[in-house]
């Protein structure tokens, strides 16, 4: 039977993140995407002009209709939440619907660059801590990362190399607790370097960096990975997939007149994931 995600994400019509990044990688993957919104936006928000519906009222009456339902879910992904009350309704999900043949994926989406995403403040951090307890795997940037685990950002970001990465490795380490972790995106000179970190080992991803920051690769990239997970494939193996799969939509959006808050390329390179068995 096609597995299911339920996929707990915001809806943006422009800047192919979250959901909409989700529902067409899933789907390529043959994997059934179930969105529950927590928030419509006219674009992601790191466009000059945006209009966002928060739809906190509805996750509840989402959860209600479905546990009435009896559905269930292979995997649960969650990613952007409007404010703290939705990690609530987040964690009452999963608490729901988590069985032990259901993977828990967090993307703990709070911020990049050192710096938080506007709706997000202290109170939200701490809850994305209590959410990422719940996960088998949780894929943060190194923002994130630092922000989960209280480490500090520009200590961290100011060592380079191998320094920088065992560093790195220590804090995702102190912080998992036998959950699998990839830090995305984390730069190393001309690279950029995907950390998967899993029962004590630690694996490097290096690809070459092309261009600057494009939206929604982070979704893209988790997106990938439990699509891989769902298909029985190993952390590491679903991180270089999903590290691949990001390189080649990021390589044929530099090659075009392009805007990097409208994304990627990610139509047009699809067919790559049909090929994932
Ligand atoms: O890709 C992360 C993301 C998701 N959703 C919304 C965002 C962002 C990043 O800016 O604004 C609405």
């Amino acid at each position: 039977m096609t597995k299911r995600a339920a996929v707990i994400n915001d809806l943006s019509s422009f800047g192919k993140c979250s959901l909409t990044a989700y529902i067409a990688v899933l789907s390529a993957m043959g994997v059934q995407p179930c969105p529950m919104p927590t928030a419509v936006l006219s674009s992601q928000t790191e466009f000059e002009h945006y209009y966002a519906k928060d739809l906190s009222d509805a996750m509840p009456r989402y959860i209600e209709a479905w546990r009435k339902n009896k559905e269930h879910f292979d995997s649960i992904c969650t990613g952007y939440f409007a404010n703290a009350v939705q990690l609530d309704h987040a964690l009452d999900f999963i608490r729901s619907f988590k069985t032990n043949n259901c993977m828990v994926l967090v993307d703990p989406v709070m911020g990049d660059g050192g710096s938080l995403y506007p709706a997000f403040d202290a109170a939200t951090c701490q809850k994305m801590r209590l959410l990422a307890k719940e996960a088998d795997v949780i894929t943060p940037n190194l923002t994130e990362l630092c922000l989960l685990a209280k480490a500090d950002y520009q200590a961290l970001i100011a060592k380079r190399g191998v320094s920088l990465l065992g560093s790195v490795v220590a804090v995702a380490k102190k912080f998992s607790e036998g959950c699998g972790v990839i830090v995305t995106g984390i730069p190393d000179g001309r690279d950029i370097c995907n950390l998967v970190v899993e029962n004590k080992s630690a694996r490097v991803i290096r690809r070459p960096k092309i261009g600057g920051r494009f939206s929604g690769t982070g979704d893209i990239f988790s997106a990938v990975v439990s699509g891989c997970l769902l298909k029985g494939k190993t952390l590491t193996e679903s991180a270089q997939i999903a590290a691949n799969f990001v390189s080649a939509c990021v390589l044929d959006t530099v090659k075009t007149l392009h805007r990097p808050m409208y994304g990627v390329e990610l139509e047009k390179n699809l067919n790559l994931l049909w090929k994932v068995k």
